[in-house]
């Protein structure tokens, strides 16, 4: 007796939303147990989704460039051999089969099956139910195909008693981010709940989104936050920009942060460093790059030797570099080879924030609005200051918690005090 199948998108590892790039039957089309039925492809790999049991083609419910995840469904197929496969014919047809082997013909140690690697081994739907079928543990299979692609005979070889892979190295895991054995994103249909609208990210932030990312997830990012007085510093800016009001340039405070880091980093060299495997790359070059806000996402330029650099100088090559950030007009080497980063957005607001590291450097420093603050350096007497909140992030690999803290504390310094800087 016949009856429908639902088939769906069995088990294809670590892979969601993969287009499809080829149907290859249609309504009416008899196929075979594992007959492929669909290709995916995704930017890794081409997988085939293989038919379930023998029987004919009923209707599909897909089409090229639909994107399928595991579970979703592919076709109906009238089967008359459901008996005489392992297929359930509820509508679970393609379900994966259990984590735990089962198969007698397994006479290979797979006991404890890695199930998030198993689910990035590089293989395609066929294959991995054949590895469960017959109790193969994929991480331990070496492919022999394109790429290192598994295929049914390396599964087949490997539970005869054939090669053993070698385990991926190490670093190519951490490097990936993989082994992290997610939930897939949430898909939610927002239009149900009110109107929406699509908006495609701009380049930039697509491109920025993927380096924040991989920053965060790859750093042991602490954060250190402190005040500084700026009290004096904010009447000499004020005095100064009156000074040089004819000359078009104006100083803001980024131009003394900029110029407070140059000289903080000078004595804490490993905050102006990159770690390069197991070696801190000590830089003697103090470039200071600057978050700048743009219509178009966040951009970055840096202002080389500011170390060397005098206030109103720094103050013009900022003003220069923002107004090209905004109009897109940034060349890449004025984005290039800083050794560590202000973000501030003391122009918007807000306390305290925790930036993100701008790797390959180590640290960042964020600022948040000035505010007047009643301070008793004694617990008797007060006095009203301007402090400045700063946020240091710094990579815990390379820099501890004191030292960040030193930090801090010294830039602090300089800011209430400036002449510092030249000592
Ligand atoms: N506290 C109080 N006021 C501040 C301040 C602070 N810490 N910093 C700047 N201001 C004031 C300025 O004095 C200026 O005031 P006036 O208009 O009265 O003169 C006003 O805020 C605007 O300053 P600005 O932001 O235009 O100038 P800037 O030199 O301070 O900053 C730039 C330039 C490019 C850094 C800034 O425009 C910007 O883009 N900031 C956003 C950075 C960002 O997005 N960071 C987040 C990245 S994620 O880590």
């Amino acid at each position: 007796m016949s009856q429908v199948i639902e088939v769906k998108v069995p088990d294809i590892g670590n892979f969601a939303d993969v287009p499809i790039i080829e149907i290859l039957v249609k309504p009416g089309d008899v196929v075979k147990a594992e007959e492929p039925l669909i290709m995916l492809e995704s930017d890794k790999a081409t997988m085939e989704v293989p038919s379930p049991a023998g029987g004919t083609v009923k209707e599909i419910k897909v089409k090229v460039g639909d994107k399928l995840s595991e579970g979703m469904l592919v076709l109906l197929l009238d089967s008359a051999d459901v008996a005489q496969t392992a297929v359930s014919t509820s509508a679970s047809a393609a379900t994966p089969a259990p984590a735990v082997p089962t198969s007698p013909a397994a006479h290979v140690p797979v006991a404890q099956t890695d199930e998030a690697a198993f689910k990035l081994a590089y293989a395609g739907p066929g294959v991995r139910k054949l590895a469960r079928e017959l109790g193969v543990d994929l991480n331990q299979v070496q492919g022999s195909g394109a790429k290192g692609r598994i295929l049914k005979e390396d599964v087949e070889s490997f539970a005869k008693g054939g090669a053993v892979a070698t385990p991926a190295p190490a670093a190519t895991t951490a490097g990936a981010g993989v082994g992290l054995d997610l939930l897939a994103w949430p898909k939610v249909d927002f239009s149900k709940f009110g109107p929406v609208e699509s908006k495609p990210l701009s380049r930039i932030k697509k491109i920025a989104g993927a380096n924040l990312h991989r920053n965060w997830v790859m750093i042991p990012h602490v954060t250190n936050h402190d005040e500084a007085d700026i009290t004096d510093l904010e009447a000499f800016r004020v005095q100064l920009n009156q000074e040089i009001a004819k000359s078009g340039v104006k100083v803001s405070m980024l131009a003394f942060l900029i110029k407070a880091a140059a000289a903080t980093l000078r004595k804490f060299p490993e905050f102006n460093a990159s770690l390069d495997g197991d070696n801190l790359i000590l830089k003697q070059y103090y470039h200071i790059g600057f978050a700048a806000d743009t219509p178009i996402g966040l951009v970055v330029p840096v202002i080389r030797n500011a170390d060397q650099k005098g206030i109103v100088e720094i103050a013009q090559e900022t003003g220069e570099f923002a107004k090209l950030a905004r109009e897109g007009k940034l060349k890449p080497d004025q984005m290039q080879g800083g050794t560590f980063t202000i973000s501030s957005l003391g122009g918007i607001g807000g306390t305290f924030f925790t930036p993100i590291i701008n790797a390959p450097e180590v640290a960042i420093l964020g600022v948040c609005k000035s505010a007047w603050k009643q301070i008793s350096p004694d617990g008797q007497h007060s006095a009203w200051r301007l402090t400045l909140p700063l946020s240091l992030s710094y990579d815990h690999r390379v820099i501890d918690g004191a030292s960040a803290a030193r930090f801090n504390v010294h830039f602090a310094n300089l800011l209430a005090d400036m002449r510092r800087v030249l000592i």
